[in-house]
């Protein structure tokens, strides 16, 4: 089985503002740089069978290029653990590619996980212990005003993703590059 994922991947720019991001934060473990990614849609385990009908949606879209913007900051999953995670400035252009790249892969059956699209980019994750409710309220509210982009959104990634040891290490299987 493989453990594959739909994501955006991120200009240098942004992934150096990023990581200046981490730099400001003392606390939690920083996502490597060559992980930083937007997910899209999550597949799980899959079989290569799956994935090569994952592969085939994703190859029959083809939206216009857009470009969107990272935007303040935000805790996702349950305290005292989960992440921090870099928000995404509202976008019906993004919103729709995700909808469209998710019905694509129902169409295949190539089933998802049930969660809604919540567009974002894991900059850290907490350990239980990280950080106390009231110094992550602290963090979330100095860094409200995190901005970096844009983003130019000219194809989509699928990544394998190999579990284990500290860090996960992610592998991009293909690229689907949206014609001008
Ligand atoms: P994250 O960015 O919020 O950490 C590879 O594991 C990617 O898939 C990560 O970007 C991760 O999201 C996302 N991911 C992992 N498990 C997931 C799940 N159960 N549902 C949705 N996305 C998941």
């Amino acid at each position: 089985m493989i453990r594959a994922f739909f994501a955006l991947t991120l200009p240098d720019e942004v992934i150096d503002q990023i990581e200046r991001l981490q730099g400001a934060i003392p606390f939690g473990r920083a996502v490597p740089a060559e992980n930083l990614h937007l997910t899209l849609a999550f597949l799980g385990e899959v079989s290569d069978q799956t994935l090569e009908a994952a592969h085939e949606a994703a190859a029959s879209l083809a939206p216009e290029p857009f470009a969107i913007e990272l935007s303040g900051l935000q805790h996702l999953g349950r305290a005292p653990g989960g992440v921090i995670a870099a928000g995404v400035a509202p976008d019906a252009r993004l919103e729709a590619l995700a909808r469209a790249l998710r019905s694509r892969l129902n169409g295949a059956r190539v089933q998802l996980p049930r969660e809604r699209f919540r567009p974002h980019v894991t900059v850290l994750r907490l350990r239980p212990g990280d950080a106390e409710d009231a110094t992550l309220a602290r963090l979330l509210g100095r860094h409200a005003t995190f901005r970096a982009g844009p983003i130019p959104v000219t194809g989509l990634s699928l990544f394998r993703s190999y579990l284990g040891g500290e860090t996960a290490r992610h592998e991009e299987l293909a690229r689907y590059a949206f014609d001008p």
